[in-house]
Parts: structure tokens; C-alpha cells; sequence
């Protein structure tokens, strides 16, 4: 069975009940090194019982920078399985080594995790630019190599997206450095502004400058490495964790989506121009612009609008492949879109009104990520950045089969060209995870494409007012959701009442959820003015209180 001899350096936290929520562990990181260290023997195993790399990611995303956080990326580079989520609470809040030794030896039995020496455990380590993670990912190296044979790689500081997508790479048996990774998205981009139909102009409104926000972190640094392989964009940084910042603090797009101003550094001299903005660890991006002659107010072109974009921009292209005969075997593609219930209403019949088919699920990553792989190309986003595009592995099959035939000769159609902007879209999109750097290169070739400025691409739709508020209640738990969490199905009477209050307001729309990462309950409103979005949301959050 296993031995844990370093298991006694590290004891948990007295009187502080941690969960895998859906951003894994996070806490102030005084409190996380036992976590950490526990999370990298869970790593451990799962790769023994995967028989694959696995990944540990330590951030905490855009929380303030004394917090820190810790996820375990799965073999195909997406979120843990939901089922090992109780193990992770369970080890992580084992009081004694002896405990720990005992649930470990009891889960190795239950889940039949092999012990056999064939294939040693191999897990990816990667942090964010947090001045603890250097002291959590030696934790996260202990208990990793606490499981005999086990191997931790240490790939340094990175975006979690890039962790994701090395741990799919090496389990795909692809090249899975840093530098693959840049290769990979600067030549798909290449590609796609290559496949640009020719009698466009090239000087369409997207081709000044993209200025982004790096949320002081790792993003930015992340961002300047991979912009030196680009050509056909000019990108400024600012905010990158080198410029003496504090992360996250003013600035980032959790805090430009939320608050809907402009983040520190920008101001009514960029009035206009294109802005993008990442979160701490770069898996979220909005963009958005100054509005001239403002106190700092901008136009937000949230996770929403880029979904839009994406979906318009694919509909396209496999509108093209349908249309033309001349495609043998054509296959039909099935192509979905995912959003939450923070999407706002506009968005929803937008998309809808193009006739797409629109799921929504519960809010969380590994919710929407699950329900867009059930399609050919499956294209989620939540409200707040976090997005990607997924392709099954039978339709990019079908697209690389497409492109060999073309690379054998054949002249180019419309249609195969069509198929060829797909197949490069799914190299430059990160199918592990939401990812900003590969999204903003998506979004800033589409806008070539189509000749947009930022403007053209935030009139397609006009956001409804909305107004998000928390409050902070004695046992979040109490209230309990259900259908994609539009409705509170515990307490009792509670929905009733919501539904009172939003009947008031011409398109109004509310809901309430317990957070899944901070104390409180959240509450949502929308309606057709500020004003009376904002009311909305008051006294919703006074039937909560
Ligand atoms: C986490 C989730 C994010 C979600 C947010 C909601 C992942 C990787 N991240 O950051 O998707 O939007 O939590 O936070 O799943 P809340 O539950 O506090 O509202
Ligand atoms: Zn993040």
C-alpha cells in the first residue's frame, strides 16, 4: 500500500472545512498547504487510474493576490471528473496523517487503482505569477512524489489554459511545451488571416491596434512571448505582472465585466480604441471600449458578445460547406451553443433568432464544457469571459480527411476553404479549456475577417440593464436550484415570490444562486431600464435576506 512519510510536515488548517467547489480549492494561501500537498497525492492516483498525465494547477484565478487556489486538470485536459470531487474533500480535511493513510488506502481499494509498477504516476505542475504558489508547488511536488514510482514535472509559471491544453497534448501523445503551444496558436492564426477572402481589404477597422489589460499577471507576460511569433497584429500590453502592479487589484476582466469601467491604466485617451482585458490566470477574456468624453465608463463586449461572434462566424463557414455540392460526403454538422443564466436575455435571443440551438446549464466551467462536447462543434460561454470551442473528434476527423484531399491537388472551393477556416479554428481555439490568448487571436482574425471594428461587433446586439448583487446569509446551502438555476426550488416559497417581483417589470428576469466560490448568495436582475434592473435586483435580494 502506499507511504506517506512526509505526510506529518504538513497539518490542516484547525476549524476550517475546505471544499472542491468549482474552482477547486481556494483560500487565503496561509491556509493551503496541506491542501496543496493532499491534492498532489490525489494527482498521483488519478493518473495511476487513468493511466495518464495528469495536471495540477495552483491559482487563484481573480481573486485578490494573498489567495491562492488549486485544481487538478483530468486526461483530456478538462475539469477532475465530478466523482473524484468527495475524495478531494474528504483528503483534504483528514485531521491526522494516520486518517489520511486510512482514506487513501480505502479509495486505492474502492476504485481498484492499480499499484503495479507498469506505468508510473506522471503529473504536470504549473503557477500562477502569486507570490505563494513557488512554496505550494513544492507542497504539490511532496505529495506527488510521496506515491512511489511517481514522477512531477515542474513546467514553471504559466496561464492554467496552458497547463490544460500540455496535459491533453501529452496525452494525445503531441509536443506539449510551452513553445508547441505558442507555435501552434500563432500558425493557426497565421492561417486563418491567410484564408481571408482576398477582396476584403485588409484595413478593415480591426487592424489597428489591440491594447490589453493583463490584469497584472501572468497573462500579459504570457501574451508579449506569443506576440513576437505573430505578424498581421499589433498588440500593447499593459498591466503585466513585470510592471510592479498588484494582480488583480483595479484591474482584469473580472473586475471590468463586473464593475464596467476601465481597468487602472487605461483612460478617455484610449477612447475608441480596441480593448481586451484578461484575468489573473488568463483563462477569462472581455473585451471592451473607452466611451469618449467619460469618466472612465466603457462599452462592454462581454463573454456573451464574443460567443456571438464565434457562432456567427462558424455558422458561416459550415453554411458555406452545405451549400456547395461538391463536397463528398458531406456531414451535417450538429452546432450547439452553451450559456448560463447569467447570459444576458439579449444574447439568448440573438442567438436563437439565428436560429441556433441554445442549452443553458448550471454556472461552472465543467458544466457548460460537458454539455458543448455533446455536439460537432459546440461553442460555450459564460457572461463573464470564460469560453471555448469544442470540435468531436469524428467532425475534425472528417475536416482533416477534407484538407488532406485539398493538399493533394484540388483548387480551392469556396467550400473547402470553408472547411479548411474550421479545422484551423480548432487548432487556434484551446479545446481543453476557456483560454484568453487563444480566444483574443479567434476574435481579432474574425473582426479581420469581416471587416469590423469593435463597435460594428458590440452593435449586433444591445445588452438588457442588468444588476448583480450578493448578500450574505447565515447557511447559503439553504437555498437550492434547479433547471440550469433559474429557479429556487428550496426554500419553499421562495420562487413565488421571485416570480411576484419580476412580473412588476416589463422584461424583467431574476434568479438567485448560492455561490460556489465566496459565502453569500448571489442575485441576478435584468430588465429594460438601469433603473428598474437595479430595483429589480433590490428587492429580490430583500426576499433572500
Ligand atoms: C468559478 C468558475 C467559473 C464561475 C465562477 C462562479 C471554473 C473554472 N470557474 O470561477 O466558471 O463563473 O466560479 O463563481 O469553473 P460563483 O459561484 O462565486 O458565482
Ligand atoms: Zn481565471
Amino acid at each position: 500500500s502506499v507511504i506517506l512519510n512526509t505526510s506529518s510536515r504538513f497539518s490542516p488548517p484547525q476549524g476550517v472545512k475546505l471544499s472542491y467547489g468549482t474552482a477547486g480549492f481556494r483560500a487565503d494561501a496561509s491556509l493551503l498547504q496541506s491542501t496543496v500537498y493532499r491534492v498532489g497525492i490525489l494527482a498521483a492516483l488519478r493518473s495511476l487510474k487513468t493511466k495518464s498525465v495528469i495536471g495540477v494547477m495552483i491559482t487563484a484565478s481573480h481573486n485578490q493576490v494573498s489567495d491562492n487556489g488549486v485544481k487538478i486538470a483530468d486526461p483530456s485536459g478538462g475539469m477532475l471528473s465530478q466523482h473524484w470531487e468527495p475524495f478531494a474533500d474528504a483528503l483534504a480535511n483528514a485531521t491526522s496523517p494516520h486518517q489520511l493513510v486510512k482514506l487513501i488506502n480505502e479509495f486505492v481499494e474502492k476504485e481498484n487503482i492499480p499499484f503495479d509498477g507498469i506505468r508510473p504516476a506522471e503529473v504536470l505542475l504549473g503557477r500562477d505569477t502569486r507570490p505563494s504558489g513557488d512554496d505550494l508547488l513544492e507542497a504539490a511536488r511532496q505529495g506527488v512524489t510521496s506515491i512511489i514510482g511517481a514522477v512531477a514535472l515542474d513546467m514553471g509559471i504559466l496561464t492554467t489554459p496552458q497547463l490544460h491544453w500540455m496535459v491533453r497534448a501529452r496525452n494525445k501523445g503531441l509536443k506539449a511545451s510551452e513553445q508547441d503551444y505558442f507555435e501552434q496558436l500563432s500558425s493557426s492564426f497565421r492561417y486563418l488571416l491567410d484564408l481571408i477572402p482576398s477582396e476584403r481589404s485588409k484595413l478593415g477597422g480591426a487592424n489597428e491596434k489591440l491594447v490589453v489589460d493583463g490584469a497584472n499577471g501572468v497573462g500579459g507576460v504570457k501574451l508579449k512571448a506569443l506576440e513576437k511569433l505573430l505578424s498581421g497584429l499589433v498588440i500593447e500590453v499593459r498591466n503585466s505582472s513585470e510592471d510592479g502592479g498588484v494582480l488583480n487589484d483595479g484591474v482584469g476582466a473580472d473586475y471590468v465585466q463586473k464593475e464596467k469601467v476601465v481597468p487602472h491604466g487605461f483612460g478617455s485617451k484610449d477612447a475608441g480604441i480596441r480593448c481586451a482585458s484578461l484575468d489573473g490566470d488568463a483563462d477569462r477574456l472581455v473585451y471592451f471600449s473607452v466611451q469618449p468624453e467619460s469618466n472612465g465608463t466603457i462599452d462592454l463586449v462581454d463573454g456573451d458578445k464574443i460567443l456571438s461572434l464565434f457562432s456567427l462566424f462558424i455558422r458561416e463557414q459550415l453554411s458555406i460547406l452545405n451549400e456547395k455540392e461538391d463536397i463528398k460526403n458531406l456531414h451535417q454538422a450538429r452546432l450547439g451553443v452553451v450559456q448560463t443564466a447569467y447570459a444576458n436575455g439579449a444574447s439568448t435571443g440573438y442567438l436563437k433568432q439565428l436560429g441556433l440551438e441554445v442549452e443553458l446549464t448550471p454556472t461552472g466551467v465543467k458544466y457548460l464544457h460537458e454539455k458543448a462536447a455533446e455536439f460537432d462543434i459546440g461553442i460555450y460561454f459564460e457572461a463573464n469571459g470564460h469560453g471555448t470551442v469544442l470540435f468531436s473528434e469524428y467532425f475534425t476527423g472528417w475536416l482533416e480527411a477534407r484538407s488532406n484531399e485539398l493538399s493533394s491537388g484540388s483548387k480551392g472551393s469556396e467550400a473547402e476553404k470553408a472547411a479548411l477556416r474550421l479545422l484551423a479554428v480548432s487548432k487556434l481555439i484551446n479545446q481543453a479549456v476557456g483560454d484568453a490568448l487563444s480566444g483574443l487571436l479567434l476574435v481579432e482574425v474574425i473582426l479581420q475577417h469581416m471587416e469590423w471594428s469593435i463597435h460594428r461587433w458590440n452593435d449586433l446586439y444591445h445588452d438588457l440593464p442588468s444588476r448583480q448583487l450578493k448578500v450574505k446569509v447565515a447557511d447559503r446551502t439553504a437555498v437550492v436550484t434547479a433547471n440550469a438555476e433559474t429557479v429556487v426550488v428550496s426554500p419553499p416559497g421562495l420562487q413565488e415570490a421571485i416570480n411576484e417581483e419580476t412580473a412588476k417589470y416589463p422584461h424583467g428576469r431574476s434568479f438567485v444562486r448560492p455561490s460556489g466560490t465566496e459565502d453569500v448568495v448571489r442575485v441576478y436582475a435584468e430588465a429594460s431600464t438601469q433603473e428598474t434592473a437595479d430595483s429589480l435586483a433590490n428587492s429580490v435580494a430583500k426576499l433572500v435576506d
